[in-house]
């Protein structure tokens, strides 16, 4: 029994009446009707602006409400760059989030009963708000407001990250980084002293030919880059897809190269050499912009072709084909930088090979290629200055991943288990927005950290399965219910967008900028959150920007001039890279330093032992992680994820299709629940593939819990990134159990 028992919520008397709303055409996602009402038509209803939170492109959107207040459609915003107009199925079911029913409705405390067990009861905001502001006075006292951490992600975060700097601590780390894009901005950023950002700045509409190396877009949906990749299939451009799955990008490509997982890097290097050696490369561009092609050339003299072969099994041949293809298309060519880009832990250097390549065909700063963004800087609502802490999420590392930008997951939960003797421990969390527990691989690592805190408080909407560690839970408004920072993500055009309420939060939930305030007000940091309602910090914030809360309300959107020049470089024109050459570092003076490979090299990986597969794993376009598995109406769309299995592999294990399995790894764990297989040629025969964010084991969550299984779960082998500290999460292996395990388990002791 451990000192915080994972209680799946269940209070006391909780029970507010079920919400009568269903999708009407469910597949269809246009209006949503509740039971007692007719369709409607547009004239009847009010248009609020918002972006949307589903996922992180956060595309804006107009929230339709009816005469009674219920939400009937959401709709693209037709100004907005990131969405042109129109949702992804996803943004559409969005409302789905407001109305499902198994939402937090109140704040939630840990309790102890007299025979011991715990569980949440309901509690008052004041309750829960002054037991979290008590903790943090005590942490505070006691070990220095260093030691209250934060696990944050997406908008809710920021609030509480506002809050957490201004207590004094800048002990944050959010998933986002380790677990996901950090890799790639320490590539890009060492290669051409610029980031990719998101959205990526990958100029798709106008390219002749688009590279995937495990993207994949279509499935993994963020909505304008997914248009805009379906524009350049209709204007011909040639698609080259590398994955060893078959995917929706791989089906609709011109080149498929079901490359041998782990070994990316190989492919990578070959192509360059066949760049190099071949001619084909931008000379006149490298000259200019580059440093280090000789270098370059020097290492690659070997990685011809032939040798990638032995490695990723492609055929030489079609190695080279491919990289004709790119120069043929160059400038107008894209090497997408990827997205969640934590494999092997050599993904960094994978990244750099992929910044090399993109540098060899001169497509930075090229139409087709990658354009300059540019996005607007929102002046922050005045406050004192933050102080400053006596440590901070760079302590952890203590010299380690010298790259690192931002916390590290996986080092804060370290930093909260006293066996590992940090110098600076984590003694309580706050968590917003983030559900750890499916989020965070290597689970033993996650369970041992959070038991070892004194304290964890979750804000959240959902009785996600994070929920159930916590002490205290905070019942978030959705993203519909409530005014949120503004948008300013950089683009084409520089814009911003914004988000208020279409109607009053339900239940009794409240916006993390009123949550985070209220704390902050308990701990005497009333100066930094000097305004009553968070629409004056908006209004103040978009007057700077020359409008208003006002128009805001009517546009939604709001595009401004570029300011920084023309979206391409011109040719021959003089350009200063933010490198320490001033150009772009096809050999990396930094990772010289930093005892780093200054050019990337392929370093094999372990293989899957005999009768184990490599678990690999994506996204479903109709899913983000595990936030959306409960949403009614995009659970009606796919309710569980499956395991792909190659029909040769399901004939050695007399798998049948839709049977179900449970998964073992390497490390003996085995899944909570049985996932059915899908026999499919689309999936190479020494791995199995999973849609990532199922598995729930939150009873909460009617819809979601114990449908499919938690690719999480098998990932208890974590490849660290020495660069900048990515948790590579592909270096592992499952194998198949027809049996349920708990039965065995049972007979063994009977
Ligand atoms: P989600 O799983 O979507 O994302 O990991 P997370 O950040 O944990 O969980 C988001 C949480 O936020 C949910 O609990 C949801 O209910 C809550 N939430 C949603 N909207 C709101 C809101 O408005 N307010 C509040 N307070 N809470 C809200 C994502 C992370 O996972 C990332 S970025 C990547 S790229 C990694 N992907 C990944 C993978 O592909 N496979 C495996 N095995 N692990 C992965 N981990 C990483
Ligand atoms: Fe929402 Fe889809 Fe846009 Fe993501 S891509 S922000 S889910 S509409």
């Amino acid at each position: 029994k451990t000192r915080r028992d994972f209680i799946k919520i269940s209070t006391a008397g909780a029970g507010a009446a079920a919400i009568s709303f269903k999708a009407l055409g469910s597949k269809g996602f246009g209006l949503f009707e509740s039971k007692t009402e007719g369709p409607v038509s547009d004239e009847d209803l009010t248009p609020y602006p918002t972006y949307c939170e589903v996922c992180f492109w956060k595309c804006a959107a107009w929230a339709y409400v009816d005469k009674n207040g219920t939400i009937r459609k959401v709709v693209g915003n037709k100004n907005d760059p990131h969405c042109n107009g129109r949702l992804c199925p996803r943004g559409t079911g969005g409302v789905g989030m407001v109305y499902d029913e198994d939402r937090l409705k109140t704040p939630l405390i840990r309790d102890t009963r007299k025979d011991g067990t715990q569980y949440f009861r309901e509690a008052t905001w004041d309750e829960a708000l002054n037991k979290v502001a008590d903790k943090m006075k005590e942490v505070k006292e006691k070990y220095g407001p260093e030691a209250f951490g934060l696990f944050n992600h997406g908008t809710p975060g920021g609030h509480f990250h506002h809050l957490l700097r201004a207590y004094g601590s800048e002990s944050n780390a959010e998933p986002a980084f380790a677990n996901c894009r950090g890799p790639r901005s320490s590539a890009y950023f060492s290669t051409f002293g610029a980031y990719v950002g998101s959205p990526e700045c990958t100029d798709i509409r106008d390219t002749k030919c688009l590279v995937l190396i495990g993207s994949h877009l279509g499935e993994n949906m963020h909505n304008s880059q997914v248009q805009e990749m379906s524009d350049a299939i209709d204007n011909g451009a040639t698609i080259i897809t590398v994955d060893p799955r078959f995917s929706t990008a791989a089906a609709h490509s011109n080149h498929w190269l079901p490359i041998k997982p782990s070994t990316d890097i190989a492919l990578l290097m070959a192509w360059i050499h066949v760049l190099i050696y071949e001619g084909l490369y931008d000379k006149d561009y490298v000259e200019q912009y580059t440093f280090g092609l000789d270098y370059l050339k020097d290492h690659v003299k070997n990685m011809t072709p032939e040798w990638a072969y032995g490695i990723t099994t492609i055929e030489p041949e079609e190695i080279r084909r491919t990289a004709r293809a790119m120069a043929d298309a160059a400038p107008a060519v894209i090497i997408h930088p990827g997205r969640h880009v934590v494999w092997y832990g050599d993904d960094t250097q994978r990244g750099r090979a992929m910044a090399i390549l993109t540098a060899l065909l001169g497509s930075w700063g090229k139409r087709g290629g990658l354009y300059f963004p540019e996005g607007v800087s929102v002046p922050a609502y005045p406050h004192p200055h933050f102080p400053e802490p006596k440590w901070t999420w760079k302590d952890w590392n203590a010299g380690r991943y010298p790259l690192a930008t931002m916390g590290i997951t996986t080092e804060a939960l370290k930093a909260s288990i006293p066996r590992y003797n940090y110098k600076h421990q984590l003694k309580a969390w706050l968590v917003a927005g983030t559900n750890l527990p499916l989020s965070m691989p290597d689970k033993p690592l996650f369970k041992e950290a959070a038991d070892s805190v004194e304290f964890i408080a979750v804000m959240d909407t959902m009785p996600m399965d994070i929920t159930g560690y916590a002490d205290v839970i905070f019942p978030e408004a959705t993203y519909l219910e409530r005014y949120d920072v503004i948008r300013s993500a950089a683009n084409r055009e520089p814009n911003i967008a914004l988000r208020m309420p279409a109607i009053e939060p339900k239940y009794d939930s409240k916006p993390g900028w009123w949550i985070a305030k209220q704390i902050g007000e308990r701990l005497g940091l009333h100066d930094y959150f000097n305004y009553d309602d968070y629409s004056e910090v908006i209004d103040w914030q978009l007057k700077q920007l020359g409008t208003s809360l006002e128009e805001m309300k009517k546009i939604g959107v709001k595009k401004y001039p570029r300011k920084t020049g023309p979206l391409y470089l011109g040719d021959g024109e003089d350009y200063d890279f933010n490198t320490t050459t001033g150009k772009i570092e096809l050999y990396s003076v930094d990772f010289a330093d930093h005892g780093f490979d200054p050019i990337p090299n392929y370093t094999k990986h372990p293989e899957p032992p005999q009768n184990f597969y490599r678990l690999i794993y994506g996204r479903a376009p109709m899913h983000t992680f595990s936030r959306t598995s409960n949403n009614p109406h995009l659970s009606d769309l796919m309710s569980e994820n499956s395991v792909w299995v190659n029909p040769k592999v399901a004939d050695l294990w007399g798998l049948k299709n839709g049977q179900e399995v449970w998964l073992k790894n390497q490390d003996d764990a085995i899944t909570s629940f049985p996932v059915k297989v899908r026999v499919t040629e689309r999936i190479r025969w020494d791995s199995v593939y999973m849609v990532h964010g199922f598995g729930h084991k939150n009873k909460k969550l009617s819809r979601a819990f114990g449908k499919g299984a938690a690719d999480t779960e098998m990932i208890t082998n974590v490849a660290v990134d020495p660069i900048m500290g990515g948790t590579g999460m592909r270096g592992n292996f499952i194998t198949f159990l027809t049996e349920d395990p708990a039965l065995e388990e049972k007979e063994v002791k009977a």
